[in-house]
């Protein structure tokens, strides 16, 4: 049809004598999504494996639907590789598409229920998708608006499904009455691309990572294990389940896994999730720093019974000690840090740890064949101890993202290690510190956002000369955005460039928390000043600033 679709397909290869030391080490095991979900629905069908809304689907249940949906994405014209945009919240319909998807041979490309058009062309582009799945509403927004001009932009994602009302589009419950009962578990093999997860995007927009079946059920087998989840597990899925944390770390893929219970929150607040907790006996959930000052502050007060909670994890951006000492105390459960990236490497505290390291480190690797590199600015190894950027590579930390020479050149090192734009230091016990960042990037309340895609957004306004973007601590939200201006033709006001971003069609997250105008850009008289000396130049002077006002 059109050129974009002759997009590659996806792959993931490790260099051959790393993929055999992984199979070798049983890190590998050609298992895939198919064929575990039918091993679970044969050995404890009437388990229940996934709750939210007014539905409990049972193991067998969620099998069943996984193919019949199977079938009906087949038999609509999709073919196995085609890749399908999963844009969906926390809804069992997530679960039973993935599934579906993942039975078929097709690859689901996750887009957080926040993006809006813009990002999602990005994906179809990126992606090549030839299709689109969508909820009808969610949280005010209407997403059949949105796969309209996504039909109108991108013709080559020729199929929208909608779960719930889906007006002139095909309603994903009719796909469901498909009769898939003669299909395969699987026709994946381990090293086939599962998915494309999207990284946080800390240069531009957000790159397309491919995982295989193989890489990231080892993860999710591991992270069930150090996580202590099996049969008598019960996951709360209360942070968007698109993203990497809830979905694998284990989140509701490792609870799965492990025959476990998923209980889907709408909403990540914690009046919503405390009422879940109750009800349905959460044992587990995982949660971002600024979701965590709210649960402990709601908990003291709260009415329910959250006694059945045993582990809450935190991560997605830095916790710091003084919170990370308060959940056992108010909550009664035991913190478990994460420090994970949807490239790879996950570290985890271990539920047994002394207090000293739950509370002050972001945990150590999940997999003994994790290589762990802290070098300086001039890429030599730091003194032990010493903070330094973090490389890694290993059995599940990608080695090139989708179709992406430019990223893939700066990413990645000539020997395969992932550049993960992090500065930590490791404690003597191998324990990871994280420190900060050493790319332009925004980490709001876990979602990370590049201050040059939002600079893109500003300069397009007719009264901006320049912008830059920059993270400033927020004692909330961890980190908030600052929109530096300089002005032309007059100065537009905040609301009005706050609501250009939203106009340009991007998630919510990414619109500018404050907005400071300026005449120039003290810095540039230096001419040749980088975008990135010039950010930090201005986030250091409005850091002062803020000093003296406090003082
Ligand atoms: P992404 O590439 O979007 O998957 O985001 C991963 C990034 O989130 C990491 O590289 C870190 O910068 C940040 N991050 C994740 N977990 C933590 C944590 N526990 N503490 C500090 N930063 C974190
Ligand atoms: O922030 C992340 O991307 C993240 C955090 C914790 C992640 O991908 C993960 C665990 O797997």
């Amino acid at each position: 049809m059109s050129t974009i679709n002759s997009n590659p397909l996806p792959q993931q290869v490790w260099p051959a004598e790393f993929a055999e030391r992984y199979r070798a080490a049983g890190y590998w095991r050609n298992e895939t999504f198919g064929a575990w979900l039918r091993e679970r629905a044969t050995a404890h069908p009437d388990r229940i494996a996934v709750v939210g809304g007014d539905q409990r689907w049972s193991y067998a249940e969620l099998d069943r639907r996984a193919s019949a949906l199977a079938a009906g994405f087949l038999q609509a014209g999709l073919q196995r590789g085609d890749r399908v945009l999963v844009h969906l919240p926390n809804i069992p319909d997530f679960i039973g598409v993935v599934m579906g998807l993942f039975r078929a041979g097709l690859i689901p490309v996750y887009a957080l229920p926040a993006h809006r058009i813009t990002e999602i062309e990005h994906f179809a582009k990126g992606s090549g998708a030839r299709a689109y799945v969508g909820a009808a509403t969610h949280a005010g927004f209407d997403y059949r608006t949105l796969a309209r001009e996504l039909r109108g932009r991108c013709p080559w994602v020729e199929h929208v499904w909608i779960s719930g009302e889906a007006e002139e589009f095909a309603a994903l419950d009719t796909l469901y009455a498909t009769d898939g009962a003669a299909l395969p578990a699987t026709v994946s093999q381990g090293s086939d691309v599962a998915f494309l997860q999207i990284s946080g995007g800390s240069t531009g927009l957000s790159k397309l990572i491919p995982r295989t079946h193989d890489d990231y059920i080892y993860t999710l087998r591991e992270s069930a294990r150090i996580c202590g989840l099996g049969p008598d597990s019960v996951f709360l899925g209360a942070l968007p389940i698109a993203h990497n944390f809830p979905m694998s770390s284990p989140g509701f893929l490792g609870t799965l896994y492990a025959g476990g219970r998923v209980v889907l929150s709408p909403a990540p607040d914690p009046e919503t999730a405390f009422a879940l907790i109750e009800r349905e006996s959460v044992t587990v959930t995982s949660l971002v720093p600024p979701l965590l000052l709210q649960w402990l502050d709601l908990a003291p007060k709260a009415r329910q019974d959250l006694g059945s909670l045993r582990t809450i994890q935190v991560g997605g951006a830095k916790l710091s000690a003084e919170v990370a000492r308060r959940v056992r105390p108010v909550l009664g459960a035991t913190l478990q840090q994460v420090f994970g990236m949807a490239e790879g490497l996950v570290n985890y505290t271990r539920l047994d740890d002394p207090d000293e390291i739950i509370i002050h480190t972001q945990g150590r690797p999940i997999s003994p064949a994790d290589e762990i590199l802290i070098l300086d600015d001039e890429g030599r190894p730091v003194e032990p101890g010493q903070a330094g950027h973090l490389l890694t590579r290993g059995p599940y930390t990608i080695r090139a993202y989708h179709d992406n020479p430019s990223a893939n050149a700066r990413s990645f090192t000539e020997d395969g290690y992932y550049r993960t734009g992090d500065v930590v230091r490791m404690t003597p016990e191998g324990y990871l510190e994280v420190q900060g960042r050493a790319g332009d990037h925004i980490n709001r309340a876990g979602e990370k956002i590049s201050a040059e895609e939002i600079e893109d957004h500003l300069l397009s306004h007719p009264q901006v000369f320049d912008a830059a973007v920059v993270s400033v601590p927020d004692e909330y939200l961890g980190e908030r955005s600052c929109a530096f201006i300089i002005p032309k033709d007059g100065k537009p006001r905040p609301v009005e460039l706050k609501q250009w971003i939203r106009g340009r069609g991007v998630a919510d997250f990414k619109v500018p928390d404050q907005i400071v105008f300026v005449e120039r850009f003290a810095s540039t008289a230096a001419l040749k000043i980088s975008r990135k000396a010039l950010r930090a130049d201005l986030r250091a002077q409005l850091l002062a600033q803020q000093d003296a006002q406090g003082n």
